[in-house]
C-alpha cells in the first residue's frame, strides 16, 4: 500500500517515521519547499517513549507535485484542511482512501467536499506528541489510536481493518469503531478543555488537574461540549471530569498542541474547537458561555502576540 502523510507535524512527523521504520512505503508530503529540503536531508528525529532517540530516513516530497498514493493520511492543522482538500485529488490512486487523524470538528466535511465522502475514514489519537524542533518528534504521551468509517463513507470493513493493520504493524495500539463520531466528539471534549487553558496558562496537560480554577473551566467547556453532543444525537458515554483526568495524566509530560503553536507563533486551532462548539450550540439554543470566553480569550492571545515585549526587561521604562 502507497502511503502519504499530509503535514509534517509533531503528529504526521511521528506517524510517517513508524510506518518507514516497518518498511511500509511511506511518503511525508510539505507544502514548503525549504522545509522539504531540510526534512528529506536531516531525517525525521524520534525521541520514543522508552527515551530512545532514532532518526528515520523518511522521503519527503512537495504534496503540490502530486502522486497515486492507496491511502492518504491527513495530519495538518483544521485551519489548513480547505488548503490541503484541493491538493488531495492529485494525490489519490483509483480507489484510494483518506484517512484524516486532525483535531476538531469540520474536517470531515471539508474533505469531503473535496473527495466525496465514500473514500474517507475518520481517526482519533489520543497519544502525545510534541515538535521541539522541525523534523524533531518527542513522542510524549501514550494512547489509542481509533479509526472508523464516518457517515457518508462506503469503505468498507475488511479495507479499515488492511489500514488497521498498517497502523499495528508500525507499533500504533489501534482499534475499529463502528460509531467513530462518537469517538471524534469525545476527543473533542478533551480538546475543548485540555489546549486551550494549558495555551493560556503555559502548562504541561499534567499540571492542569492541579490547578483548581483552570480545572474547572476545562470541565465545564468539556461539559458544555457533551450536552451540544447528546443535542447532535450522539450517545456519549464518558464523564467529562473523568476522561479529562485520565487524558491529563495519560499525556502528563506532553505539551498541549495548541500550548505548542502558541509558544511557536502559529496561529491555534481554537476555531476548529471550542469556535465549533459555539456555532454549533447556537442552532441548538444551548449556551456555552465558557467556550464563547476561551474562544475570545485565545483570539485575543493570537492577535497580541506580536505586540508582546519578548522579555521582562522590554517592560522596563
Ligand atoms: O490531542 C491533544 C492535543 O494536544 O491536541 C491531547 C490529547 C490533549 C494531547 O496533548
Amino acid at each position: 500500500m502507497k502511503i502519504a502523510v499530509l503535514g509534517p507535524g509533531a503528529l504526521g512527523c511521528l506517524l510517517a517515521a513508524s510506518l518507514k521504520e516497518q518498511g511500509e512505503e511511506v511518503v511525508l508530503l510539505d507544502y514548503r519547499p525549504q522545509r522539504r529540503e531540510l526534512l528529506q536531508r536531516r531525517g525525521i528525529t524520534v525521541h520514543t517513549l522508552a527515551g530512545e532517540v532514532r532518526v528515520a530516513p523518511v522521503p519527503v516530497a512537495l504534496a503540490a507535485a502530486g502522486g497515486a498514493f492507496d491511502l492518504v493520511v491527513v495530519a495538518v492543522k483544521a485551519y489548513q484542511t480547505e488548503a490541503a482538500a484541493g491538493l488531495l485529488p492529485r494525490l489519490l490512486a483509483p480507489g484510494a482512501l483518506v484517512l484524516t487523524v486532525q483535531n476538531g470538528l469540520g474536517n470531515l466535511e471539508a474533505l469531503a467536499a473535496a473527495v466525496g465522502p465514500e473514500r474517507l475514514l475518520a481517526g482519533v489519537v489520543f497519544a502525545g506528541a510534541t515538535r521541539p524542533e522541525e523534523g524533531r518528534v518527542v513522542h510524549a504521551g501514550a494512547g489509542p489510536t481509533v479509526i472508523g468509517a464516518p457517515p457518508g463513507s462506503q469503505v468498507t470493513p475488511a479495507r479499515l481493518a488492511q489500514v488497521a493493520q498498517v497502523f499495528r504493524r508500525a507499533g500504533w495500539e489501534c482499534r475499529i469503531r463502528d460509531d467513530i463520531e462518537v469517538v471524534l466528539w469525545e476527543k473533542l471534549l478533551v480538546n475543548v478543555g485540555i489546549n486551550p487553558l494549558t495555551a493560556l496558562l503555559r502548562v504541561p496537560n499534567g499540571v492542569l488537574p492541579a490547578i483548581p480554577p483552570a480545572w474547572e473551566l476545562a470541565v465545564a467547556a468539556a461539559t458544555e461540549a457533551a450536552a451540544l453532543a447528546r443535542a447532535s444525537g450522539l450517545a456519549l458515554t464518558v464523564d467529562p471530569d473523568t476522561r479529562l483526568r485520565e487524558v491529563c495524566a495519560a499525556t502528563a509530560a506532553n505539551l498541549s498542541s495548541m500550548l505548542q503553536d502558541v509558544l511557536a507563533g502559529r496561529p491555534t486551532e481554537i476555531a476548529a474547537l471550542n469556535g465549533q462548539v459555539v456555532a454549533r450550540a447556537k442552532t441548538h439554543g444551548l449556551p456555552t458561555p465558557v467556550n464563547y470566553c476561551l474562544t475570545r480569550l485565545l483570539e485575543a492571545l493570537e492577535a497580541a502576540a506580536p505586540s508582546r515585549p519578548s522579555a521582562e526587561k522590554d517592560l522596563v521604562v
